[in-house]
């Protein structure tokens, strides 16, 4: 039995390795949350209970804070699952996104070195590091050339990883995990935000009953506005990846993985995917930022998703795609969900928290 520090614990990686780690080993689990006015704690209510977690107070731009908590945990294992992961806002605050991204994994592995010099870390690395791609699937190999400040932070932390374990030998890893999603996903990815939007509008047009009875005709449908239909990415389960990372942090010497499924679809294959299993039936028509996609079953048409171009980013990352052969070959990685699978445990999801009966 040791102790594992969990960064980002109420986020939907770092609640999803927790949870992981309560079920499948006998660790205590110290989850480390950043002070706010209003947490969120929804994404650990189903084991917060457990005598095995703690929840700690620290953040990735305190040093204190991460001395702190290693030097009283003295954790075996080091999980950074703590970011600002959000590419899209980073233009906007690009020095907090290398505080927090990358010289807050400086700040976990100097503690680590001056404190416990023998505990495992795991930093949370991403396709976002490749960029305007030069070569499909993208591998470990593949070049470092990111198009965002969020996709800098992280190759940042990936050659910081190297030196300190080339300099200091310690066992630090830094997966490179391509999109992973989950009904633990924030509703700002597009995924989330398709499956929240695709339970909206069931709930608007199927429970419209009162609303078609006070007015008739067709029921009023707000529709989800979205960016770039046509950016592509590799998108897998977060709970695949979990065990993904728990197998880099075991493996006998350190090394760098990539998590992907193999599998690029783009944004516009995402949606439709969604509206589908909702029993929706949609067409897309017009181009470009006047682009719609309509519903055309039943008596009434009326827009399922729109294009915002405030959405767009200042430079657009088009195709991900990873190639994970290595992590599958060599420590037997494993991953169960599927993009259609995926695609209908978070809709399903998202009905479900609306109340609403899902489709048959
Ligand atoms: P990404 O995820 O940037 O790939 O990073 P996100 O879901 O935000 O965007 C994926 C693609 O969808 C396009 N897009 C939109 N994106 C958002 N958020 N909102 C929209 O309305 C919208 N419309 C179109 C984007 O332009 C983009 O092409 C995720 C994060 O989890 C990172 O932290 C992680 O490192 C990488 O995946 C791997």
């Amino acid at each position: 039995m040791a102790n594992v520090i969990i960064t980002g614990v109420l986020g939907q990686d770092g609640s999803n390795m927790a949870e992981f780690l309560l079920k499948n080993t006998r660790h205590n689990v110290y989850g480390m949350m950043r002070r706010s006015a209003t947490p969120n704690y929804s994404n650990i209510d189903s084991f917060s209970g457990r005598s095995r977690f703690e929840l700690v107070d620290g953040d990735l731009t305190d040093e204190i804070s991460i001395n702190r908590l290693v030097k009283v945990i003295k954790p075996k294992y080091f999980i950074n699952f703590g970011a600002n992961s959000f590419v899209g806002c980073s233009w906007d605050m690009p020095l907090q996104i290398f505080e927090t991204n990358a010289l807050g994994v400086i700040r976990c592995l100097e503690a680590i070195k001056i404190y416990k010099p023998k505990c495992r870390f795991y930093s949370a690395g991403s396709s976002e590091e490749f960029g305007d791609v030069d070569y499909c699937p993208q591998d470990i190999l593949h070049p470092l050339k990111p198009r965002s400040p969020y996709g800098a932070s992280k190759c940042t932390a990936r050659h910081v990883v190297k030196v300190y374990r080339e300099s200091y030998n310690i066992f630090a890893v830094h997966g490179i995990l391509f999109n992973h999603e989950g009904v633990r996903r924030g509703g700002e990815f597009v995924t989330r935000k398709i499956t929240k939007g695709v339970a909206r509008i069931y709930d608007e047009v199927f429970h419209a009953d009162k609303w078609r009875k006070r007015n008739g005709g067709c029921p009023k449908v707000q529709p989800l506005e979205l960016g770039n239909l046509d950016a592509k990415r590799d998108w897998s389960d977060s709970e695949d990846f979990v065990q993904g990372v728990w197998l880099m942090l075991n493996q006998k010497k350190p090394k760098d993985y990539v998590l992907a499924s193999g599998e690029a679809h783009s944004i516009r294959e995402f949606v439709e995917a969604a509206f589908a299993h909702a029993d929706f039936d949609g067409d897309w028509r017009g181009e470009g930022i006047n682009e719609v996609y309509t519903n055309s079953k039943g008596r009434h048409e009326y827009p399922l998703v729109v294009v915002n171009p405030d959405f767009y980013r200042p430079a657009e990352v088009d195709l991900l795609m990873g190639d994970s052969s290595p992590i599958r070959k060599e420590l037997k990685w494993k991953p169960k969900v599927s993009f259609q699978k995926l695609v209908e445990k978070m809709v399903d999801n998202d009905l479900k928290l609306l109340n609403c009966k899902i489709p048959a």
